[in-house]
């Protein structure tokens, strides 16, 4: 089947990951042009039949902010119990004006909205499968029980929630693409690099929004 027609298949969904005012300029955890993606992932979620949308959704006294960690400042890494940790502002608390979606967003068709990092003690990247690499989110358990087999992935950051899930959604057996001029990195020491190499090897399709063109 031509790339294409995906989309419009109900075996294909868009995972539209973390477009939160706190990860846009201005937010406390601001990806460079993070605000520009809106009209494109717009775009493409009119393309597509299933679109899930996901909100980092963090406690206050996350885990993941440097914040929790007195002596320690944003960037540092930390090791936890489950490995290293980056540290970050606090960003995406639960309920607050920074965790919430764009509002120019426009996804009216979207069935899910998962929350992740919602545990105080542990952080989730990924969309799927959380930092302890064992707690499920169950996006892979709804996406299965729906028919899904192949998601592609779109949002912020590109080298941390977006390459996870992407990684994620691979290892749990979709056919996954990262649809790379809908993404903005962070690109902390060569995050997104690895970020690219780690997808790459693992068997995520790197393609652009206009692959997906009828
Ligand atoms: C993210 C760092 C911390 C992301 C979330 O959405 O990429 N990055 N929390
Ligand atoms: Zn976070």
């Amino acid at each position: 089947m031509p790339l294409s027609r995906l989309p419009s298949d109900p075996r294909a969904a868009l995972v539209v990951i973390d477009m939160q005012y706190d990860f846009m300029p201005g937010g406390a955890l601001a990806v460079a042009d993070g605000d520009t993606l809106v009209p494109r992932v717009n775009q493409l979620a009119a393309q597509f039949r299933n679109v899930v949308l996901t909100q980092d959704w963090h406690p206050a006294g996350h885990i993941s902010f440097a914040s929790s960690h007195p002596g320690r400042a944003p960037f540092d890494s930390v090791p936890l119990p489950y490995g290293a940790q980056t540290l970050w502002p606090d960003h995406c608390v639960q309920g607050t004006q920074g965790a919430a979606l764009h509002a120019e967003l426009d996804a009216p068709h979207a069935q899910l909205i998962l929350r992740k990092g919602c545990n105080t003690g542990i952080d989730s990247y990924s969309a799927f499968v959380e930092a302890d690499r064992t707690t499920q989110t169950g996006l892979a358990g709804y996406l299965k029980e729906r028919g899904i087999d192949s998601v592609f992935v779109v949002g912020l950051a590109l080298d941390f929630c977006v390459a996870w899930s992407a990684l994620d959604a691979r290892a749990a057996g979709f056919n996954t693409w990262v649809i790379a001029d809908a993404c903005k990195a962070i690109d902390l020491d060569g995050s997104l690099e690895k970020a690219w190499r780690d997808m790459t090897a693992a068997g995520v399709a790197r393609i652009h929004s206009t692959d997906l063109a009828g």
